[in-house]
């Protein structure tokens, strides 16, 4: 029993056990998992924009540019999937998604939830209020990099409280809605809340 328990232990860095939710590993990779392909970018100022729409005063669309205009943060921090990998002390750099609402069209009253469009189709929700979290951003550079094409570029959402599918990669539009509408895994089985530390990892559990 004490072995199996030391065994388990002896892979997470010490100190950390109290980072690590249950029935998570630590890992020094940084694992690869999208549904479909990458997609690759030519002229990022013509072929790349960022939309907002819904439950919001007037709809806008940033280019690649104004989009890197807006103030960036730089935080450290960790990430939890729910294929039970977890990476502690992972860097990332863009706009905190507190700081990017002071930049668009006032969100009406009824706006209570976020629907995170992507490249392909794959959509991933979000309640604003964990929006409203201090770590929740909008990405564009891991470890002071530029996102490498399989991890998002040139944008994703970053929700590093809620298991890593909800960090939508190749970002594309962010959707304000009044009701919650299911995202891509959510509408395959995974728990809509996707806490790691209550391992809400599928909607039957
Ligand atoms: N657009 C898009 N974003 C996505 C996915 C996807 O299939 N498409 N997969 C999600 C899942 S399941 C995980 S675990 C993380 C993985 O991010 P990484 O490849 O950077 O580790 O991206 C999430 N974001
Ligand atoms: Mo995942």
């Amino acid at each position: 029993m004490f072995e199996r328990f030391k065994q388990k232990h002896d892979r997470t860095p010490k100190g950390a056990t109290d980072r690590v939710p249950p029935g998570q590993y630590v890992t020094e990779k940084f694992p690869v998992l999208q549904y479909g392909s990458v997609p690759s970018y030519q002229a990022l100022e013509q072929t790349w924009d960022l939309r907002v729409w819904g439950e919001i005063e007037s709809p806008q669309t940033f280019s690649f540019a104004e989009f890197r205009a807006l103030p960036a943060i730089t935080i450290k921090t960790d990430i939890h999937c729910v294929t039970r990998w977890s990476k502690l002390d992972t860097t990332w750099t863009g706009v905190q998604f507190k700081e990017f609402l002071k930049h668009i069209p006032a969100l009406k009253p009824s706006a209570k939830f976020l629907l995170a469009h992507c490249e392909q189709g794959y959509t991933a929700n979000v309640p604003l209020e964990v929006m409203e979290d201090d770590e929740a951003m909008l990405a564009y550079k891991f470890e002071a990099q530029e996102l490498e094409p399989e991890h998002g570029f040139p944008l994703r959402l970053f929700v590093p409280h809620k298991y890593f599918w909800k960090s939508a990669k190749w970002l594309r539009g962010l959707e304000f809605l009044p009701e919650d509408k299911l995202g891509f895994w959510e509408r395959y089985g995974y728990n809509n809340h996707a806490d790691p530390w209550q391992e809400e990892r599928y909607s039957d559990e």
